[in-house]
């Protein structure tokens, strides 16, 4: 990925096609891709991660062109629709459906590579259905990874890995095990997705777990505990602020908030917590 000169991060926005309901947290999600591009760059922000499914639906090089001349950056590839509207699940009990998501993100990456943006690991992992055979889904879990990240890495792709809460998968749910998993060989080309909203949630001192993870954070989600925009729950973004300062963050920092009141007033009072943050 290339690397940001700035030394703050840039300030992004979860963009999607089309409404996916007001529990999903995708910030924009009115009618067409191009739309919520245009709402966004009207906004302020300076980039946005892209939520989809099924890419191969789309032109990229047009939506290349749009965000040019809209003057924003792509800089992620978020996959969770690939789960929840698609099915794709990397452990599986069915083969056919391992080797699809294993297609569909070689897909993923190769367009990413269109943009230098990085590609999200998130409930694609599924899930274990009991905790006691987590183990065995987390190995086969590192094995389907294993080719993504050859993939990624002679593309250039930065994959990034999100601890998600309890609620959603039992497989890599704090910072710290998601950090320990990282370790496993063959997985250099994939760093954190941190989102405040999992940490809250599953972390015992998220903001430490920043600074453990220093280094190795490659995107973050801003969401509250209730995954609306900062403000609205009880994540203390004063601390956020502080700790991401601290550590020298400077990988994108994205809103993934709940389309709460609206799409474009969660994205604007969101956007300026990103610049009250970084102008103090
Ligand atoms: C995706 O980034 C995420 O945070 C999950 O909770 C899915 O919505
Ligand atoms: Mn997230």
């Amino acid at each position: 990925m290339m690397k940001n000169t700035m030394n703050r991060p840039l300030f992004t926005v979860s963009v999607s096609d089309r409404f996916y309901g007001d529990s999903s947290p995708i910030t924009l999600q009115e009618e067409g891709l191009k739309t919520n591009l245009e709402l966004a760059s009207t906004l302020g922000f300076e980039g946005v991660e892209i939520q989809i499914h099924t890419p191969s639906n789309y032109v990229w090089e047009r939506v290349a062109q749009q965000t040019q001349e809209l003057n924003l950056k792509v800089t992620a590839f978020g996959t969770g629709l690939e789960y929840g509207v698609n099915g794709l699940s990397f452990t599986s009990r069915d083969e056919s459906v391992r080797q699809l998501a294993q297609e569909r993100f070689i897909e993923y990456i190769t367009v990413a590579s269109q943009f230098d943006a990085a590609v999200f690991l998130g409930l694609c992992r599924g899930t274990s259905p009991r905790f006691s055979t987590r183990t065995e889904y987390l190995d086969l879990l590192y094995q389907q990874f294993l080719p993504l990240c050859e993939h990624a890495q002679r593309l250039g792709v930065l994959l990034v890995l999100e601890p998600i809460v309890f609620y959603l998968t039992t497989l890599l749910n704090t910072t710290h095990e998601t950090l320990e998993f990282l370790e496993r060989p063959g997985m250099e080309q994939m760093q954190l997705l941190l989102d405040t909203h999992h940490m809250f949630i599953e972390d015992a001192d998220y903001i430490q777990s920043f600074r453990d993870a220093a280094g190795k954070i490659g995107h973050l989600h801003i969401s509250d505990s209730n995954r609306k925009y900062p403000g609205c729950g009880n994540v203390d973004y004063t601390a956020v602020g502080n700790v991401l300062k601290e550590i020298g963050y400077s990988n994108p920092v994205s809103l993934e908030t709940l389309p709460y009141p609206t799409s474009a007033e969660g994205a604007r009072i969101g956007l300026e917590w990103m610049k009250k943050t970084w102008s103090q």
